[in-house]
């Protein structure tokens, strides 16, 4: 599913993060330590292969809600953004939290000159988001930003589970009005 967003396309689709060759720069949904775990950031640690973890290390830790950028080496993609989502809960205020994951990674789009990105559904896993509140929060906070993005074409959610599709593809014509 896709929608137009000022200059932007916003597409939804089923897949696997670290999978997207079109893209410039995929979003890892980290630990602040920046090493490889489970969900996003295995798949990610795993396909870009263990200079990632190296590159990482000078960066960590990172606090919640902030963005690093790194080269994405034996991915397919050019660079790797490292977001540290809210754990639900219990890191607060949560829904602030989480909008910031999604302002700064933007933010180091802009500041690339990046022209698309690819977001995991953050803190919706491991971290336990409920996944209606997650898609509301990341798809009204890029809506917000969207005129100010200048050079990026393309933002793309990547969802791991038809039903986490399912669920963004309805909040998206709700919050998006197509
Ligand atoms: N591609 C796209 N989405 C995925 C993939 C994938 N390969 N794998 C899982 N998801 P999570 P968090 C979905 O746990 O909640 C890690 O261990 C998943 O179904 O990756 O921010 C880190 O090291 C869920 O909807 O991230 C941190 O410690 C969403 O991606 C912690 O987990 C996010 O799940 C971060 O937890």
């Amino acid at each position: 599913m896709k929608f137009k967003l000022a200059k932007l396309e916003l597409q939804l689709i089923k897949g696997d993060i670290s999978a997207q060759t079109d893209i410039e720069a995929v979003v890892n949904a980290a630990n602040a330590q920046l090493k490889t775990g489970g969900g996003v950031a295995g798949a990610i640690h795993r396909a870009a292969g263990p200079e990632l973890e190296e590159a990482c290390r000078d960066l960590a830790p990172i606090q919640v809600g902030e963005a690093v950028i790194t080269s994405a080496f034996k991915l397919p993609n050019q660079y790797v953004i490292h977001t540290l989502g809210p754990v639900y809960g219990e890191d607060k205020p949560e829904a602030e939290l989480l909008a910031r994951c999604y302002q700064n990674s933007l933010h180091l789009v802009e500041e690339c000159q990046l022209k698309s990105v690819a977001f995991p559904a953050i803190s919706t896993g491991a971290f336990a988001y409920p996944i209606k509140e997650a898609a509301q929060i990341s798809l009204k906070t890029i809506k917000e930003m969207a005129a100010d993005l200048k050079k990026i074409k393309l933002i793309r959610f990547v969802l791991y589970s038809s039903k986490d599709l399912e669920v963004y593809k309805n909040e998206a014509k709700k919050i998006l009005k197509k």
